[in-house]
């Protein structure tokens, strides 16, 4: 077994050969690597450094193994496609475990097992799995080097696509290592992609012991372990000891025309808008708001010595949702992928660019769909897959924060929860206090999507968008929640969106994407005291002069439609929350549960027709 740092035999001689016990500083880290070694028996050990010559080296080797293909140099430069397993194209929630020392810490909403048992059984898997293969050391910190948001995790993978996505998706390679020093407060995450069969598949959780084993799977957020694994499962554990937040939130900053900037965090489940919103461009009409990214997918909340929430994002890369990317629906991401991209999933065009369902171009002849097989419109397959995804550094998004590297993170002003609902929740609604707010979140549902594997558009509670994504009893989170508001002297308004509402003929009411800025402006208004609101018994919604249409052609009927709250179908949505509320028992806050009985008990008894819950 060759143990060298920088990738392969050949490149030994310009960077340093190491024995596996001196090539960090951590005695924790090198005595684990060995562990880890011992298990699977690579041929070799890289310890990536993070640079971009080793980048190159690590791409042309992805290249020549047919991991990645190259797209053309004069129209995408810098960038590649991969083509996963079919098997194994979204996040396996069945397959994801929190293994947690007892089941009631993983609570009813996450799979459990016992943690001994799981050790013991993925040890007999993982025995000798990477023989012949190459075990990567890939070193990260999650947040602004020297922040004290920020932490260091150690994700070992066999898989170079894992290398090359870590890269991007991270700050990554001796910058890590750096941070941790002689420290063993590491995340310990090992990845190992076996046979990818989903027979042998399983994400697990190990709390406890601030580790991940995932097996089986390449897919981002089944095989980046230091995404929804480690910054959202594991960092939400670490949160509720620590007293901080880890949630599924993209972050923005919102100038208004005087240059005064608001920041905004929003939880929408997986393929439910934030990318979209974090980098959203203003309708002309309202063209002296600017949008600044600070996060898209994660964000890390902390209160500040202000009494305020300050968050930042992780992450230093975007893993986002191809399909429906287009000049018009975001023009700033299709931006941003113009270079230095990795596509995964997407269709390619004979001249060696990529193409996917609502790039709003017309697909060209002999366009090669995301299995490699040749593609026409008279297929019946989509060309790409619904989940098709990019990988790309945040740097290359135009819109980026300058406050995205700030080690303080930035103060929250409002916290948007939003889930994809054809019915009942109106464009935007706001609630009266942090409890009614925690009850928003608390009582979200979503549409599910491509994003997991098993069937889509089908409605389920997802309570802050967390569903899949929270690493301990989802009553405890809710507590954790309520309890933020004794530290938070300054909480963030609370409010809750859709972007999805649906007409009778199955239609978004809602153009969505840059005219979500208005919903977003209603809040600002709302947050600066600049507006009233009509009052409905389960929260406030603008009145129909208050949002700003200026320039955009709405129907009355519409607007009206977009903001209406109909007891009746409240009446379905506060008993199917009830009924999750009560699977939480007896975990359950009891503050919680008093606020959903108070606003049920407002919503009139038999006004409305019962209609059936048609979300
Ligand atoms: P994850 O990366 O899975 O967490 O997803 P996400 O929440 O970042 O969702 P994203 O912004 O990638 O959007 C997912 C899908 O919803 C894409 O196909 C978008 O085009 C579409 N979408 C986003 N915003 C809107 C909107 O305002 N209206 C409509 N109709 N579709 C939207
Ligand atoms: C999601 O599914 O919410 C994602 C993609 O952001 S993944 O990294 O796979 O979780
Ligand atoms: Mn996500």
């Amino acid at each position: 077994m060759a143990i060298v740092s920088g990738l392969g035999a050949s490149d030994v001689a310009e960077t340093s050969t190491s024995t596996a016990n001196s090539v960090s500083k951590s005695p924790a880290l090198n005595d684990w690597i060995a562990q880890v070694a011992r298990l699977t028996q690579p041929d070799q050990i890289i310890w990536l450094d993070g640079s971009p010559a080793e980048r190159q080296r690590l791409i042309r080797r992805a290249v020549e193994v047919g991991v990645l293909i190259p797209l053309s140099e004069s129209k995408r430069p810098g960038s590649y496609l991969h083509r996963s397993n079919p098997n194994d194209v979204a996040r396996s929630e069945e397959f994801t475990l929190v293994c947690a020392p007892s089941k009631d810490e993983a609570g009813p909403t996450n799979n459990w097992a016992p943690p001994d048992e799981t050790y013991a059984k993925l040890s007999g898997w993982l025995a000798g799995s990477m023989r012949g293969r190459t075990m990567y050391v890939i070193p990260y910190i999650m947040g602004p080097a020297g922040s004290p948001f920020a932490k260091v995790g150690i994700e070992v993978s066999d898989s170079i696509y894992v290398a090359l996505s870590m890269g991007i998706m991270t700050r990554m390679g001796d910058v890590a290592l750096e941070m941790l020093g002689d420290r063993d407060d590491f995340n310990r995450g090992l990845h190992c992609t076996l046979d990818m069969n989903p027979d042998r598949r399983l994400i697990c959780h190990f709390p406890q012991d601030n580790a991940i084993w995932s097996v089986g799977s390449g897919y981002g957020g089944n095989a980046l372990l230091s995404k929804k694994c480690f910054a959202l499962r594991i960092a939400g554990v670490l949160g509720r000891k620590e007293g901080w937040l880890a949630e599924h939130m993209m972050i923005l900053g919102l100038q208004s025309p005087a240059g005064q900037t608001t920041y905004v965090a929003g939880a929408f489940p997986s393929a439910c808008g934030k990318t979209n919103l974090a980098m959203l461009t203003p309708p002309a009409a309202l063209n002296g708001w600017r949008v600044f990214t600070i996060g898209d997918d994660i964000a890390w909340l902390r209160v500040g010595a202000d009494g305020r929430l300050w968050a930042v994002n992780p992450e230093a890369g975007y893993f986002g949702v191809a399909p429906g990317t287009s000049a018009k629906s975001n023009a700033n991401a299709m931006r941003m992928l113009e270079r230095d991209t990795m596509f995964t999933n997407a269709a390619m065009t004979p001249d060696g660019d990529v193409w996917w369902e609502g790039m709003d171009t017309e697909p060209p002849p002999g366009l090669i769909d995301w299995q490699g097989r040749v593609w026409s419109k008279d297929s019946k397959d989509k060309a790409a897959h619904p989940n098709a995804r990019f990988t790309v550094p945040m740097r290359n998004n135009p819109v980026l924060s300058p406050h995205v590297n700030d080690p303080r993170g930035v103060p929250i002003d409002a916290i948007i929860f939003g889930g994809r609902r054809a019915a009942t929740v109106p464009l935007v609604l706001e609630s009266t206090d942090w409890t009614h707010g925690v009850l928003m979140g608390a009582m979200m549902g979503s549409e599910t999507t491509a994003a997991a594997v098993g069937k889509v558009g089908v409605l389920r509670r997802d309570p802050m968008a967390m569903l899949p994504f929270c690493g301990y009893n989802m009553g405890d989170y809710f507590a954790h929640w309520l309890k933020m508001r004794g530290t938070v002297r300054r909480p963030p308004r609370v409010f809750m969106v859709n972007w999805f509402r649906k007409d009778r003929d199955g239609r978004f009411v809602w153009p969505g994407y840059g005219e979500n800025l208005r919903a977003l402006k209603w809040m600002l208004d709302r947050i600066h005291g600049r507006i009233g609101a009509r009052e409905t018994p389960v929260g406030l919604v603008p009145n129909e002069e208050g949002l700003d249409l200026a320039g955009l052609a709405l129907g009355a009927d519409v607007l009206k439609e977009s903001l209406a709250v109909r007891d009746d179908e409240w009446r379905v949505e506060m008993n199917s929350a009830g009924e999750f509320f009560t699977k939480l028992e007896p975990h359950m806050p009891a503050e919680l549960k008093e606020r959903h009985r108070s606003l049920a008990s407002r919503l009139s008894g038999n006004g409305a027709s019962k209609r059936s819950a048609s979300h």
